[in-house]
């Protein structure tokens, strides 16, 4: 059915009598429909990719541009008088992710489409998502995201299992919702789901009943865990997908004839971090019951998972306490007792071990054992990994060690959220880079040509347009187009060193206070979540929210200098953001940030980078060279060594060096007190002082002067338009369709 008759079919009326919310679900159904009639992929090797987060975002454009009528049905409706973009409006964001690993793997999935390989997501249906983030006297409070509606993307499947724990068993349901290749096949994202979840045992804020599992299992993704409660409950989310992912995988396997005791012909899962490490006991477990003898179970199950790596820090390489795991799965226990105790009699040394002396089972491990792939997500990453985080494991299995670096589709972020650049791009070079995303470097035939160079200013002008009233419609920001917009959109970290950024506005401002006026307006925007319970990142948020109110009311400084933080920040707002951005920060502190993503997607849409020696900073920078990107800060090398020392005094720095006194000073001074909580800001300010764990200070004068000489370079706008342009012409690499074709060249042999 075309879209007039669904709309008729649905309502009665024509189009342009319809409500966008009318026109929205007309559109949902539309889409739906031609997404089912659309072939699956096959062959006999299949992707399962498992993944505790799919950060999804807004589906509708993104599939009318895969299926290729995007321009056609925003035609249609403009002969209407109705606005797609209001339409878009309508849809609730899928709140299904927390950070960089759900989006990456919502860009894995769109690029397995389009490449038509024969894989799908597997993942879980939180109704209320991560959180949703509300600001209230310049602090973040968190509210439940609703955003599955009576009519939505996911289907109800009949696939049903009854899934077992400790005293009580789960009735599971699997949803799907189709992701659709551009101009090609589709896949699946299979979201369990458990059929007693119930949405009224949320009650102020995100707090629930944290033990009644039946109730509560697919509320919340990342539900608190700073306490032991919050932490099983993790344990029994990650179970429950992975006993479905399993089962899934072998029903489906021997659907298709497959043989059981040849289960890695037939699939290949891939373990996205480690919340999906239980699938390999439990796989193993599976075969056994199925008459399969350990022996073998645990060699067919060893061919058959892969694990990506996303990040060195310890509080995400997962440990459950054996007590945890006795409580929830007992069923696994005789197995990775087993699975350990191999390791333990094979290899002479503790720190491979799967079980550790406080009995916690390191979940990475596991996966290193029992996996034949292991990958990191950058080159820097995957060299860290093998020379020092995990360099006990390499030494051991060197040839299950390899690097992907990741990628971003390119039809969410540069086809849907800058359709202007792609014209251009197209009027230019045409077509091709749509499908070959190496194909912009023909871009590079144009570095000097101004005529291009200034309609290449002019898009960036308008998308910076469209933020200013997207922000004054939506959010209630006021910001000034002319002004160079300085963007920092990321989970909240220490890591990732937001607080620099807003020690670097601080200084700033007391440069305006003195005299010094930067040669044009600047816009500092940031955009994060900080964790619930993770409380020097709400306090950084706090910090930013009270800089962004103490500055705007300042007569002498806001002219020229305004900070802004966007409220929940989310794949919607990284679509508008992106696009506008004059200049992105990357300022992770080296060795710390895997990869990073939005990296790429900046680069992709013409922000010039400033930015550490970190994740794929490093290969962007050998891609456009120095002259296009603002690299400062001590290096991966030099930062773990002063881990390895722990020759790192914070205070020392303070001592020595009158800005950062200043500015450390300034959040606990009078002015600051008056906008923001005492608390907050005294332990900040002590953290910074006293702790700094994840060294802020040793960059911060090298990072100011990179920024001076940054919106230096920005006054002169044809060499800038250069700038813009190598970036751009140098993105194609960062495609996930390269990042996927390399998983499936090296690891997954579809
Ligand atoms: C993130 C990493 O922090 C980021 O550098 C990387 O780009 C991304 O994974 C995708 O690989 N890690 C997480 C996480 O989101 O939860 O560990």
């Amino acid at each position: 059915m075309n879209l007039q008759e669904i709309v008729t079919k649905r309502t009665g009326k024509a189009i342009s009598q319809c409500s966008n919310e009318e026109l929205y679900f007309s559109l949902l159904e539309m889409t739906k429909g031609m997404a089912e009639e659309k072939v699956s992929n096959e062959g006999k090797r299949k992707l399962y990719y498992i993944s505790a987060e799919f950060l999804i975002g807004k589906l509708l454009s993104n599939n009318l541009i895969n299926l290729g009528i995007y321009e056609d049905v925003k035609k249609l409706l403009a002969d209407n008088g109705k606005s797609l973009a209001e339409i878009e409006e309508v849809e609730p964001e899928p709140s299904l992710g927390n950070g960089g690993l759900g989006r990456l793997a919502a860009c894995f999935l769109d690029s397995i489409a389009t490449l038509g390989l024969n894989g799908d997501g597997v993942g879980l249906n939180y109704h209320y998502g991560l959180f949703k983030q509300v600001f209230e006297n310049n602090l973040q409070h968190e509210t439940p995201n609703p955003w599955i509606e009576k009519e939505s993307w996911l289907t109800k499947t009949d696939r049903a299992y009854t899934i077992q724990f400790g005293g009580f068993n789960l009735q599971s349901r699997m949803y799907d919702i189709d992701v659709l290749g551009y101009n090609n096949r589709t896949t699946k994202l299979h979201l369990f789901d458990v059929e007693t979840v119930d949405e009224s045992l949320v009650g102020d804020g995100i707090d629930f009943d944290k033990e009644d599992i039946k109730k509560n299992l697919t509320l919340f993704l990342y539900p608190d865990d700073s306490d032991d409660k919050g932490r099983i409950l993790r344990v029994y989310q990650q179970y429950f997908m992975v006993s479905n992912a399993a089962r899934l995988i072998i029903d489906e396997t021997l659907a298709r004839g497959g043989d059981l005791h040849k289960l890695n012909e037939y699939a290949v899962v891939q373990i996205n971090d480690t919340h999906p490490s239980m699938v390999i006991p439990e796989l193993i477990r599976l075969l056994m019951e199925r008459g399969i003898l350990m022996d073998e179970a645990i060699d067919i199950v060893s061919k058959t998972c892969a694990y990506t790596n996303h990040t060195i820090l310890a509080e995400a390489l997962e440990k459950w306490p054996i007590h945890f795991l006795e409580k929830a799965v007992p069923q696994l226990m005789p197995i990775i007792y087993e699975l350990n105790s191999r390791v333990v009699k094979k290899f002479d040394d503790k720190s491979v071990a799967i079980i550790d002396d406080e009995r916690r089972v390191h979940m990475a491990h596991m996966d290193i054992h029992y996996g034949y792939s292991i990958n990191g997500v950058a080159y820097l990453h995957t060299e860290i990994l093998k020379n020092s985080e995990l360099n006990n494991f390499y030494k051991i299995y060197p040839e299950k060690f390899n690097n992907k670096t990741n990628g971003i589709t390119f039809r969410r972020w540069l086809l849907h959220c800058d359709p202007e650049l792609t014209a251009l791009f197209e009027s230019l070079i045409g077509d091709g880079f749509k499908k070959d995303a190496t194909e912009l470097e023909k871009l590079g035939a144009f570095v000097n040509d101004e005529t291009v160079l200034q309609k290449i200013l002019d898009v960036k002008n308008a998308k910076k347009a469209e933020l200013k009233d997207y922000l004054a419609k939506t959010q209630g920001i006021e910001l000034n187009e002319n002004s160079i917009y300085d963007i920092q959109i990321k989970r909240l970290h220490e890591y990732k060193r937001q607080q620099m950024n807003a020690l670097y506005v601080i200084h700033k401002y007391f440069e305006i206070k003195a005299g010094k006026k930067p040669a044009r307006p600047i816009t500092v925007i940031f955009g994060a979540k900080a964790a619930p319970a993770y409380v020097i990142a709400k306090d950084i948020i706090h910090l930013i929210l009270c800089l962004q109110e103490l500055i705007s009311k300042d007569p002498e400084v806001s002219p020229y200098l305004k900070v802004v933080m966007v409220e929940n920040y989310n794949v919607t707002l990284a679509e508008k953001l992106i696009p506008a951005a004059d200049i992105h920060e990357q300022i992770s502190l080296a060795s710390k940030e895997a990869s990073g993503t939005s990296n790429m997607k900046f680069m992709l849409n013409g922000a010039v980078a400033i930015g550490t020696m970190d994740g794929a900073n490093v290969e962007m920078h050998q891609f456009v060279g120095d002259d296009n990107i603002y690299i400062f800060g001590e290096t991966s090398e030099q930062v773990i060594e002063h881990y390895a020392k722990a020759d790192y005094v914070s205070r020392s720095y303070y001592d020595n060096d009158e800005n950062i006194r200043r500015a450390i000073d300034f959040i606990v001074s009078d002015e600051m007190m008056a906008v923001g909580c005492r608390e907050n800001l005294e332990r900040l300010y002590n953290e910074l002082l006293n702790k700094d764990w994840f060294m802020t200070l040793p960059d911060f004068e090298e990072y100011v002067a990179a920024k001076e000489r940054i919106f230096a370079d920005y006054e002169d706008r044809m060499a800038w338009a250069k700038k813009m342009l190598v970036n751009m012409s140098q993105a194609g690499f960062f495609s996930s369709d390269r990042t996927i074709a390399q998983y499936n060249e090296d690891i997954w042999h579809l």
